[in-house]
Formats: structure tokens, sequence, C-alpha cells
């Protein structure tokens, strides 16, 4: 077993409630997706712990936490972001262990989860609200308040930044947190929630409570004691989540994955744009919500492109997360079903490149060669639907308006970008595109915490990171005085 693993700083059987790590009754095994073993049990909490979990979140709000001033919020989630920057060595080490991500982009992830508390506990103490001007004799001003207790749902692809932006955020705003990480990965939840207290977070500002989705997250989703519902994940849970939340009345965030696509006009800087349209294909083996799953190409050029990234794919290595390769394996063997199965029905479609897997791969691992597929057209199967997995189409088209027709021609609407050296259609195309978020020359803009992220359509609604997230994790009151 990995020394990372044995020598944890933290239990990762317990639970924490009210600031006490407590056992639960059953436990989870985890396994390592690069080799299939079982290196660490978690709790599995039952709704009995969301019970406790949020009545420990609702204690905070009336005590020591709730009472604090804003800036004192933020010096602490800044003490933690730093705390979280020194170890990042050692998240992100028991990241690629528990989901599998090459080093360097677990490295990233612990990076950013500082990165967000950074910037949320310098944010904390400058959300203001405003004057309104009314009726002689009336002054008239609005409050951003807490929503109270938020329930944050989050899955296993990106784990620490997803803690990031939703815990981040939400306890910026005064909000007391009940976290409940993905069964597949949790580890780094728990060491996060270590760090948190131990740089000073007050007891119940964050509770965490690992378990199964049915369970413990089915039993925070429908909570009476929850004023705010975040969850990123499927379609089909955050639909369920919806309506459990719907039974209280409560605001939902949902982040639901897309089938985003990068469009390549013929006048586009090839250079530039390679690295994009691949990296936003396989990184973290394609289990990204804003994935480039379909690159569209401007005829004229899509025989070079498909060449150019087929030279790319080819290039690709797959292997274990700690090799640090340019792709790992997939989260679970289920993860790699789902995969396997839209690949199985690639028909009429064409492989133009795979990337290698290396050689003696662990048996139980999941691996899956990236695989790149040329001649879909935008209603193709899997041009249509979520894979999740290391798998992008090419997609050629006409002109600018049947490009747009692709783009937008899915259920989904997270992220697309355009690669063109014409401003105008850029600004053009900013307009046309439905997705929450549009990049003109560059995919993803590095990430930065301060742009806002969400979707439309079924890749979900509400926005989370920048300025936004502060104002989705709290609801505003209006007050009318009367002077005369
Ligand atoms: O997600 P789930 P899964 C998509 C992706 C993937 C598919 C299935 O297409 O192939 O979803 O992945 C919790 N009530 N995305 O099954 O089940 C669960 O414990 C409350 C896109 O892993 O949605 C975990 O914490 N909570 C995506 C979280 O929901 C429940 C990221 C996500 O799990 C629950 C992950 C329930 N009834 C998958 N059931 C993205 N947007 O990035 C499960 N959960």
């Amino acid at each position: 077993m990995e020394d990372v693993v044995k020598d944890l700083w933290f239990e990762p059987g317990e639970i924490l409630i009210g600031g006490r790590w407590q056992r639960c009754r059953d436990s989870l095994a985890v396994e390592n997706p690069s080799d299939g073993a079982e290196i660490a049990e978690i709790a599995r909490g039952t709704a009995a712990d969301i019970d406790a979990a949020v009545a420990a979140a609702a204690s905070a709000r009336a005590g020591e936490w709730g009472r604090m001033t804003a800036a004192e919020r933020g010096r602490i989630l800044s003490r933690i972001g730093q705390a979280v920057a020194d170890r990042a060595e050692e998240l992100a080490r028991l990241e690629s262990l528990d989901v599998g991500k090459p080093l360097k982009q677990a490295r990233a992830d612990a990076l950013a989860l500082a990165r967000y508390l950074e910037f949320y506990g310098g944010a904390a103490d400058k959300i203001m609200g405003d004057t309104i001007p009314y009726l002689d004799g009336y002054t008239v001003w609005t409050l951003r308040e807490p929503h109270g207790v938020t329930g944050h749902i989050v899955p296993w692809n990106y784990p620490m930044q997803i803690i990031g932006r939703s815990v981040g955020a939400a306890l910026a705003m005064g909000n007391a947190a009940v976290l409940k990480p993905a069964e597949e990965a949790s580890l780094t939840a728990l060491a996060f929630a270590r760090i948190a207290t131990e740089a000073g977070l007050p007891e119940g500002a964050l509770n965490l409570v690992t378990g199964l989705g049915e369970e413990a997250g089915a039993a925070l989703s429908r909570h009476p004691g929850v004023h705010h519902v975040s969850f990123t994940g499927s379609v089909g849970v955050g639909a369920l989540i919806q309506q459990a939340a719907a039974a209280n009345a409560v605001p939902v965030t949902l982040e639901l994955g897309g089938k985003s696509p990068q469009l390549v006009f013929a006048d586009a800087d090839l250079e530039r744009a390679l690295p994009f349209l691949v990296n936003a294909g396989v990184q973290n083996a394609g289990q990204t919500c804003s994935a480039a799953s379909r690159i569209l190409v401007e005829r004229s050029r899509h025989d070079e492109v498909v060449e150019r990234m087929a030279r790319a794919y080819r290039a690709l290595r797959v292997g274990p997360a700690l090799d640090d390769l340019e792709v790992g394996p997939l989260i679970s063997a289920r993860q790699k079903q789902i995969v396997e199965g839209y690949l199985a029905q690639s028909d009429g479609l064409d492989i133009a490149a795979t990337g290698q897997l290396a050689a003696n791969l662990p048996e139980g691992g999941h691996y899956v060669a990236p695989h790149l597929l040329t001649g879909a057209t935008g209603d193709h199967r899997l041009a249509q639907e979520e894979i999740f997995g290391p798998v992008q189409v090419v997609i050629p088209f006409d002109d600018e308006d049947h490009a747009v027709a692709i783009a937008n021609g899915t259920e989904y609407g997270l992220v697309a970008a355009a690669w063109t050296q014409d401003g105008p259609r850029g600004l053009r195309l900013s307009r046309k595109l439905s997705a929450g978020q549009v990049f003109l020359n560059n995919y993803g803009a590095g990430g930065g915490v301060e742009l806002p992220f969400g979707g439309i359509g079924k890749s979900g609604h509400g926005r989370e990171k920048g300025f936004e997230a502060l104002y989705g994790f709290s609801t505003l009151k209006t007050v009318a005085a009367w002077h005369g």
C-alpha cells in the first residue's frame, strides 16, 4: 500500500460532525482505479448521520460561526487555503491514488482548491448591498445574507476543485455546510476537512458525511433543515435532487455535464489551437464536465485538423496515475463499461487514431485508450450523449450557420469555444452559441476561479465560481425605512 495512504494524517473511516470525528457502523471499501487494489475504508454514513450533521451546521450558524464578522471568516478561509497549498503534494498523491488522475493533473486540482480558498477568503468582506432611490420619505437598501445550512453533493471527477468552488463560496457567505463527497473519491474531501479544522474553522461550519448517494446523498437533498443544495453530477441524479429540494422549496445549483464543442474555422491559428483541442478531450481521461467531446471543423481544413490531432493522439500514453503519463485509468469498472459501451456503438464512424496503453498495465486497472473518431454528423449518438471518457468526435461543417446549428444541437449547454482570427465573427459567435461559458481562441481560460461557471439546458442551472457563486449562496433582503 502506498505510504501516503498508510500514513494518512487523518482517519478515513470517520465522519466530521460539529467539529468531532466519529466512526459509523458500516464502511465502504476504497479502490485504487490504477490497479483495483483496496487502499482504505470510508464510513458509510446514514440518514441519521445527515440529521446530526445538519443539526450541527444549524448550531454553528446560531453560534460562533454565525456571529463572526465577514472579515474574520475571510481570514480563516485564507488560512485554510495556505494550509492546503502547503500540503498540495500530499493531497495530489492522495487524489492520484483515489481517482486515478495523473499526478500533475491532481497537483493542479490541489492548487486550484488553495486558490479558491484564497479568492473566496478575500471576497468574504466585499459583498455589499445597494441603496435604491425610492419615494420621498423612504430610504431603501438591500442586504446579502447567507441561506443558512447548505448541502454540497460532490462527484468523483474533480473532488478538490468542486469542494473549493462550492464549499469555499458557501462558507465565505457565512453559510454552514454539510458535504457529501462521492463514494468513489472521498479521501481528499476528508483530508480537506481535517486541514480546515486544524486551520481554525469553527466547529460545525463544515460537516462531512461520506457514504452512498442513494443513502447519505438522498437524505441530504431532502432534508428540511437544508436551505440550499449544490450538486455536480449526472442529469438523472440532478433531477432527483431538484425534486427532493422542491419539497422544501429551497434553491438548488445543478452542474450536470455537457457535450461541449470547439469550433475550428478555416482561419484558425491551428498551432495555438491544437493542444487545446486534444487536452480538453483527454484531460482526466475525458471525465470532465466541460470536456470538449465534439470538435467541429470547417470542411476545407477538416483533414488537416484530423491528421494533426491524430498525431497528437498517437503520442498519448495511458498508464497508472502515479506514473504521471498523459492519461490515467477511468474511475471504476462501471465507468469503463459505460465508455466501452459507447465505443461499441460507433458504427458509421472511423477511428482516426488512438492513444497507446502502456506495457504491463496492472490487471485490475480501468484503462481505456483515447479514441479520436471521425465521419460523424451532429446527430450521431456519440455526438449527442455525454460519454465521460477519452473519446472525441470530429464533425465537419460548411459555414458559420451550419457550425452554430451543430454546436447548439444537443440537450446540453455548458461550454463552447470558437477558433477564428475574424474578430467580428468571434463576437457574433459569443452571442449565438448556447452555453454558460464561451471561449474565443482558447479553451477554459486556464480554469480561472474568477470566471462564473454553469450551464443551460440539461447542463443545469445556477452559477458557481467567481463572485456569482456568492450571490447563489446567499439571499437578498430588501429593507425599506420610512422616516418622513
Ligand atoms: O454520477 P452520480 P455517477 C455523469 C457522467 C457519468 C455519469 C454517472 O456522464 O458517466 O454522470 O456518474 C451522489 N441522491 N457525471 O453515477 O450518480 C453520488 O454519491 C443524492 C457528470 O458517478 O450523479 C455522488 O456524490 N445524491 C459529472 C454524486 O451524486 C446522489 C460528474 C454524483 O454521482 C444520489 C460525475 C441520490 N439519489 C458524473 N445518487 C459532472 N457534471 O462533472 C448519487 N448521488
